[in-house]
């Protein structure tokens, strides 16, 4: 079994900060599951482009409010505590947070991410390798 604490996991190197978001990676590739599992801040006004070629993503608000752009379709999904978007068809996409306050996401990648990824210049993450700690 594999129990970690937020609380304490934040002030370690599983805690990742990058251009409006930080994310603490709870379960990574090496552990087995077949999945990461991260919860992720997305900074107060942040506006995030990205699109994971590389992998499936499922994100579940838990507190802040913004907005997902789906830039296949242009359609804008409000998002709220409560509300889960998946990325199915590795959608291109654009994440934004209200000004008034960050967002609190639960985020699940498969396959899983492997460390310390942050987004290339196209917004993905690579492929499965072992990751530089930034690009
Ligand atoms: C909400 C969202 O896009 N989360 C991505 C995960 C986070 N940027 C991370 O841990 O890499």
């Amino acid at each position: 079994m594999i129990v970690r604490d937020l609380a304490k996991e934040i002030l370690t190197e599983r805690r990742v900060d990058s251009d409006g978001w930080s994310s603490v990676r709870l379960l990574l590739k090496n552990d087995g599951m077949g999945f990461s599992f991260h919860i992720t801040t997305i900074h107060a006004g942040a506006e995030l482009k990205m699109h994971y070629r590389n992998h499936l993503e499922s994100v579940f608000c838990m507190e802040g409010t913004g907005s997902i752009e789906d830039l296949g379709t242009g359609e804008r999904h409000q998002i709220r505590p409560g509300v889960m978007y998946a990325l199915n068809k590795n959608d291109p996409h654009i994440l934004r947070a209200d000004a008034g306050g960050p967002m609190l996401m639960a985020c699940v990648f498969n396959p899983p991410v492997t460390g310390k990824e942050v987004h290339g210049a196209d917004g993905a993450y690579p492929a499965d390798t072992e990751m530089p700690e930034s690009v």
